[in-house]
């Protein structure tokens, strides 16, 4: 008998198309498919995602062998499992003895690093496939990347607009504009509608590996009883269905806005089933430009939507893997301030920040302004050290893989990449949080106060911020305007605004402190 070829499928390869399983031969070749110990702790995931990655891998695993494919499927529970990627497969060839071992390059610089041992351990060729669920190759990027100092994710995104055919007639954008974005930045108007969200009850799949992160992470950070993310391809696809039919067309007027109590308002939901490989980016944007061809949705909306992906999605992941692993050292702001324990137990006297911490623990979701401009803009202006927020983005997230978390915590929000990724930093104070939101109305500080009792912490550290960066960040044209505003302030305002930040930057530490490993980041709340 001919020997069969292992291919190597892992848990964000869920895919039919992915690359390792393209040439598939059913009658000969065996898909590995393994839960591991490792994969689960490198950072105390949120127990949803745990659960999300797992029963995922376990229905594609079922779907693979309703085709008639064979699929070797270590469970987490199994007595000989070695615990890491490297482990398992050296046993799955002790047990299949392949001709060869063909795998889809992962989504991790870490296993990355990882897959360059396996052809000597393994003793057998090693294939490593790129990912072509993407639409940008890394050859691609490179072209694009060559000779830039800085990035920008404008000029990218065209190019994905004009390599896609995305919205796009006779080698223009429809419309006649690039870019919506001035037009997806409204608050939410009071009593506005929102959308009844599709969130999906947990089969009998679901509930065993939902059984099995409960006893095997009794303690770890987020609600497991909240789990309602799409784990099939037919469930993704319905997910999908129901963004375009119901949410799509506000997305893009509100896509910027925060509300209590909505945790999801018009957003996809989709980045969980995109990032695991149950939709391609390219299917969803289809079908947003579908909608907007059938005159479903309007065309800021459809827009704004195709451009978190091809745009944003695809630049991000570019730039993490043209940079990688140096892009995560920089440190371009010198923030070295620990993160403090609230970003893990919620208890803390700032609305914005309680709700959004309140919302990821729930639903190991968090909308993008969320994580931008309430959890990360706090972060950037308490100059939190980047390593530790980034550890804090890659856990709590239900769509947290490092190729995409990484650059946006670390260029967008932190700057610590010196600006390779965005113009400027995100910073901001308690105003644009007011004008985005219904939080500060919920809350024991007051976002006009300014300085003295009842000010908003946001104002007193956003004033702090641009002062204790001056030396880095006043040459750059688009920080002008607070340099002005700042450097116009009286000596006396600006001391008291200094001593004010300073005392509750200290406050922070003394009460709150970081957890010091994982361990004691997942103290039961
Ligand atoms: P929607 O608002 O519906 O947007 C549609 C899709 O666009 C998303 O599903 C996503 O695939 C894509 N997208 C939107 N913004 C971005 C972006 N900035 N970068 C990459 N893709 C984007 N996204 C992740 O998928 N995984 C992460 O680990 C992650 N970490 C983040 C950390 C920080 C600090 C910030 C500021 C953003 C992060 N994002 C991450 C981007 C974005 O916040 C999420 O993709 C989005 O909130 C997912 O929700 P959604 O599917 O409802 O998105
Ligand atoms: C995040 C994660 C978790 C929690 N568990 C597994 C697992 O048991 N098996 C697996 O194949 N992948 C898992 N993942 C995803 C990986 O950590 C990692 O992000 C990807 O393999 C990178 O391609
Ligand atoms: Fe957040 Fe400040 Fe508003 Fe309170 S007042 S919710 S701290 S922005």
């Amino acid at each position: 008998m001919t020997a069969p070829v292992l291919r190597f499928v892992l848990g964000d390869h869920l895919t039919r198309t992915v690359a390792s399983l393209r040439d598939i031969d059913p009658a000969r070749d065996i898909v590995l498919m393994v839960e591991v110990a490792d994969e689960t702790t490198y950072v105390p995931h949120h127990r949803q995602k745990i659960a999300f990655i797992l029963s995922a891998m376990r229905h594609f695993a079922q779907d693979l062998k309703g085709e008639g494919i064979r699929v070797d499927y270590v469970r987490l529970d199994d007595a000989a499992n070695t615990g890491s990627f490297t482990g398992e497969l050296m046993r799955a060839v002790a047990r299949h003895s392949p001709s060869r071992i063909v795998a889809t390059e992962p989504g991790e610089w870490r296993v990355r690093r990882m897959m360059e041992d396996w052809e000597t351990l393994a003793g057998v060729p090693v294939d490593i496939r790129e990912d072509d669920r993407f639409v940008c190759s890394h050859e691609r990027f490179a072209r694009w990347a060559e000779g830039r100092k800085a990035y920008r994710m404008e000029f990218f995104y065209r190019e994905m607009r004009r390599g896609t055919g995305l919205l796009m007639a006779d080698g223009e954008p429809v419309g006649g504009r690039w870019n919506f974005d001035a037009e997806n930045r409204q608050p939410l108007p009071r009593g506005a509608r929102l959308p009844e969200r599709l969130r999906f009850t947990p089969d009998g799949i679901t509930a065993d590996v939902i059984a099995l992160v409960a006893s095997r992470f009794p303690d770890q950070f987020g609600d497991l009883d909240a789990f309602g993310w799409a784990v099939t391809r037919a469930d993704a696809l319905r997910a999908l269905d129901h963004f375009i039919t119901d949410c799509l067309a506000g997305f893009g007027d509100h896509q910027d806005a925060m509300k209590r109590g909505a945790p999801f308002l018009h957003h996809s939901l989709l980045s969980p089933c995109l990032n695991v490989g149950l939709l391609t980016a390219m299917e969803v944007c289809r079908a947003a430009e579908r909608a907007y061809r059938q005159g479903l949705a309007p065309l800021n909306a459809v827009e704004g939507f195709i451009r978190q992906i091809i745009g944003w999605r695809e630049y991000v992941r570019g730039i993490y893997w043209r940079h990688m692993p140096d892009y995560a050292d920089t440190n371009h702001l010198g923030a070295g301030r620990p993160l403090p324990w609230f970003y893990w137990s919620g208890e803390t006297d700032m609305a914005c920040l309680a709700e959004t911490i309140a919302d990821t623990r729930r639903n190991a979701y968090a909308h993008h302004i969320q994580r931008l401009m309430i959890t990360g803009n706090f972060a950037l202006l308490a100059g939190i050290r980047p390593a530790e927020i980034e550890d804090w983005y890659l856990a709590v997230y239900a769509d947290a893989f490092d190729w995409v978390e990484l650059p946006n915590t670390h260029g967008m929000v932190m700057f610590a990449d010196g600006g390779l990724l965005a113009s400027k930093p995100y910073a901001a104070s308690g105003a644009y949080i007011d004008r985005m939101s219904d939080y500060c109305s919920g809350c024991r500080h007051d976002p006009k106060i300014k300085l003295g009792p009842g000010a908003c912490p946001f104002n007193l550290l956003y004033w702090n911020f641009i002062d204790a960066n001056e030396a880095v960040l006043a040459a750059n044209p688009r920080m002008a305007m607070p340099y002005r505003t700042w450097r116009a302030m009286d000596a006396q305002r600006k001391a008291a605004i200094r001593a004010q930040a300073q005392a509750f930057l200290d406050g922070l530490d003394g009460s709150g402190g970081a957890p010091a490993s994982p361990v004691q980041a997942s103290l039961p709340l």
